[in-house]
């Protein structure tokens, strides 16, 4: 199961506190302090792991306690330090407070450490606290507590380009046609469930990572179909790319209606660069296909609301092979363009 959002409790060990504590040793009556320090509690740290892809370990295991550090002993021994605890997150994780919703921690690459919650110092023994008028000091201190908080972990994958459409448009077949990721495809809606990234292996051996998530529907901000709560995973692209299919009544209006649904989740997401393509060209008999094409290109050059003009328009058929490389193109140039 993939799972991108848990909210779990982290407490780091106290440390352990410092010995009272006098040397006894054979003619000498009254020996000095000798108490030791007690040992740090260990801390809670978070570590991303390239080889994890979801967070699904902590939808059973909520609550994570590192060790406490232990007593400080006589003999000046300072006391055994308590074990750390590692929690492995994938790569793409956010780590927030939970109470402020603060971001904490952004893991955006492999073997990423953060300690979350640290341990407490443990308390210094009384040899510390002897001085020229108390040679015999009665006095240690208690270890610091070990910090504690509730804190979110949400994965967000990181991807160059995120397919946007509504369900059945295609968005799987195009990404098992350009990447080597083996959705599942069916003739029915909300096939995708979770979302799949595809490596796509480009001339000149550069790559590319799309993302194909879940369709959308118009109210899905409202929590129609599988709502809109896994368009986090398309946060972080640099590019969308809207696909509409060549069948439907009126491609622009569905388009409209994407706009729409993403913009009520965040308006950032309009910001980003897009292109659309309009997929299953195929399906229109081919002497059709220019008036068509002609047509959809004219009614795209109307401005839309709230979001930038896109950068082209693609006329693609996964299935036939279609207009892909062009598509392709573009992305990639795209792609070189927001990294510069
Ligand atoms: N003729 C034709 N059919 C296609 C093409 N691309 C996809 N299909 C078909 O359209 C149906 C839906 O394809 P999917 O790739 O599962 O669509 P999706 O957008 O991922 O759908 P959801 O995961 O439900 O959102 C399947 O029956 C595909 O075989 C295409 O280029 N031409
Ligand atoms: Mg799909």
């Amino acid at each position: 199961m993939f799972i991108d959002y848990v909210e779990i409790y982290v407490k780091a060990g106290n440390g352990g506190r410092g010995a009272v504590s006098f040397r006894r040793e054979k003619y000498i009556p009254k020996g000095g302090p000798d108490g030791g320090d007690g040992g740090k509690g260990g801390d809670v740290i978070i570590e991303s792991n390239p080889n994890m892809s979801t967070l699904l370990d902590y939808r059973y295991k909520r609550k994570y306690i590192a060790q406490n550090g232990e007593n400080g002993m006589g003999a000046l021994k300072t006391g055994k330090s308590g074990d750390d605890i590692i929690l492995q997150v994938p790569v793409g994780t956010v780590v927030k407070d939970k109470e402020t919703g603060e971001v904490l921690f952004d893991f955006t690459q492999p073997n990423q450490k953060f300690i979350v919650a640290r341990g407490g110092k443990g308390g210094r023994g009384n040899n510390h606290f002897k001085s020229p008028t108390n040679q015999a000091p009665r006095k240690a201190e208690p270890g610091q507590k070990g910090e504690e908080r509730w804190i979110i972990l949400e994965l967000k994958l990181i991807a160059d380009v995120g397919i946007v459409g509504f369900p059945n448009a295609g968005k799987s077949t195009l990404i098992s046609v350009i990447s080597a990721a083996k959705p599942k495809i069916a003739d029915y809606p909300f096939t995708t469930l979770e979302p799949v990234l595809g490596l796509v292996q480009y001339k000149d051996f550069k790559s590319f990572v799309v993302a194909d998530i879940p369709g959308i529907i118009e109210g899905a901000s409202e929590g129609k179909g599988l709502g809109l709560k896994f368009l986090r995973h398309i946060e972080r692209t640099k590019i969308l790319l809207f696909l509409i299919e060549a069948t439907s009544s009126d491609p622009f209006k569905d388009y409209k209606i994407l706009i729409n649904e993403l913009g009520s989740y965040s308006t950032e997401l309009l910001k980003k660069r897009h292109v659309v393509a309009i997929s299953k060209m195929d399906l229109i008999p081919e002497e059709l296909r220019k008036d068509i094409e002609r047509k959809i290109k004219l009614k795209f050059n109307k401005p839309v609301k709230n979001i930038n003009k896109s950068k082209g328009i693609f006329f693609i058929s996964a299935v036939s092979h279609i207009g892909i490389e062009s598509l392709l193109d573009k992305l990639a140039e795209m792609i070189d363009e927001a990294e510069q």
